[in-house]
């Protein structure tokens, strides 16, 4: 023995996962200065993930790995069929050979080439079967995956049902007694497609393989943020889990020379009033359809309140004719459109005072590390489930859901009420205390610091 670890990153390439474990990956090279880290993902993934400025510890290399057939910017491949050659290919074999291929890289000469854990993209949950310790990464919702671990139990009693008992709550379910069947991230809203079906097996292979075959799986969360109810079904369907983030908090897990804001997004929130603006972005994936989108670009003007957006490019031409000569976007009037934010530091901005988010995971813990309350409009996976844990079980803010998709008058009531009505007090207050149980979570001795040392420990460990 002697040698020290070698430790294999492996990103599942699509929408945001892969930042997701870069920055998992650049905590745990922070944390383990001695060991050697290899971050597997795509060619496209790989130069995405340096776009956006990703510099690593010198004790972290990206490998690029196969794309199975499924090539990332392929436009003529749809979404659903890359992912599915990317992980069918992965399953025949193909991961193993790239940690193979890892190891070789990494071994210093003459010594052996291994690797000595696998960190995985929970997605990835093939690496259970490459025979080295593999330690999992959940980067959604935690009470999606507590449905996901229990969706046996869930299929059996929901059966073809979920249409006429959509709005029956869960409560003989451990841990989703808050939930309504119509929530659920399988069954309810968006039960077809091809999308849906890929997404289906691979999170059907995730459930089975998580609890048996995981060393540890870490959750983007912090102990003490769910329910005891909920906590306890967690630690049931998966004893193994250990609760240390928001992620982009731990130490290391920003890059210390990102590209940051190249759309100047920061500077123009220093020139707004405190908790004044509206932050709005639905994530790296979804998107409004395109009547839905002026409806909410008119809200935002009815509620005349500053608003920052980040929108891909693709959709300003859906704009309301004028929006962007009327807001804008050269950030002189009341609101800025970029295709791109630096959310989680946005988000930390004391300017800004709500936000509009499709309640993907990762901008549900944002919104709670900044301290800003939530109107949420989900659309598909864990967003539902996201959405209703906003309102229910922590009540820092609301979903457009149930009242199908948003209207001018209602994001503009939604907002109002988000910044300064009096409905809202008590979603900012709640915000607020949310944000103070974060910080907490990240001091020397806090829960999420103590989980992630436990982390680091298991994945470092020699067998
Ligand atoms: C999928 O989520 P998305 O990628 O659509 O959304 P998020 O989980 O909210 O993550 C988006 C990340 O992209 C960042 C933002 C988040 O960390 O800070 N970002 C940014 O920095 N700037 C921008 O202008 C826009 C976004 C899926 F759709 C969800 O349902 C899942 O919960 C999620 C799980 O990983 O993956």
């Amino acid at each position: 023995m002697g040698s020290s670890p070698h430790v294999a990153v492996v990103a599942f390439p699509f929408s945001s996962h892969a930042p997701k474990l870069l920055a998992v990956a650049r905590a745990l090279a922070t944390a383990a200065p001695s060991a050697t880290f290899s971050f597997l993902s795509t060619a496209g993934s790989l130069e995405r993930l340096r776009g956006a400025g990703a510099a690593v510890p010198g004790n972290l290399r990206l490998v690029e790995v196969p794309t199975g057939g499924g090539d990332d910017d392929e436009e003529d491949t749809p979404a659903w069929r890359r992912m599915e050659l990317f992980v069918e290919a992965a399953e025949a074999g193909g991961l193993k050979q790239s940690l193979e291929a890892a190891a070789r890289a990494a071994a210093p000469a003459g010594a052996a080439a291994t690797v000595t854990c696998v960190v995985g993209d929970a997605f990835m949950s093939m690496a259970a079967e490459a025979g080295v310790p593999w330690v999992a990464v959940w980067t959604g919702g935690p009470c999606a995956l507590l449905a996901h671990l229990l969706g046996d139990a869930l299929r059996e009693d929901i059966g073809d049902h979920a249409a006429s008992r959509g709005d029956e709550l869960l409560t003989s379910h451990a841990g989703l007694g808050s939930f309504r069947v119509r929530d659920l991230p399988f069954g309810g809203a968006n039960p077809s497609g091809e999308m849906h079906r890929v997404m289906s097996l691979l999170l059907h292979r995730v459930a089975r393989r998580l609890p048996r075959a995981a060393s540890a799986v870490a959750l983007n969360a912090f102990p003490g943020l769910f329910p005891p109810d909920v906590s306890a079904a967690l630690d049931g369907a998966l004893p193994n889990s250990l609760a240390l983030g928001p992620y982009h908090l731990l130490p290391g897990a920003a890059a210390p020379a990102a590209s940051g804001d190249p759309h100047g997004c920061l500077a123009w929130l220093d020139r707004r009033p405190e908790r004044a603006v509206v932050y709005v972005s639905f994530g790296t994936v979804a998107a409004l359809p395109p009547d839905e989108l002026r409806q909410l670009a008119s809200g935002l003007e009815a509620a005349g309140a500053p608003f920052l957006w980040s929108l891909r490019e693709e959709s300003w031409p859906l704009l309301p004719p004028g929006f962007l000569d009327r807001a804008g976007a050269s950030g002189s009037g009341t609101g800025l459109v970029v295709p791109w934010a630096p959310q989680g530091a946005v988000l930390r901005h004391p300017a800004v005072g709500a936000f509009v988010a499709h309640s993907g995971w990762g901008a549900v813990v944002e919104g709670m590390s900044g301290g800003v309350p939530m109107a949420c409009r989900p659309f598909f996976g864990d967003q539902q489930m996201n959405a209703r844990a906003v309102a229910e079980l922590w009540g820092f803010g609301t979903s457009f859901e149930d009242s199908g998709p948003m209207t001018r008058g209602g994001v503009a009531a939604a907002v109002t009420s988000l910044l300064a009505g009096e409905e809202g007090a008590p979603m900012r207050a709640r915000a607020r205390e949310l944000q103070a149980k974060v910080d907490e979570a990240f001091q020397p001795d806090g829960g999420s610091m103590n989980n992630f040392r436990k982390f680091v420990e298991i994945v470092c460990a020699r067998a």
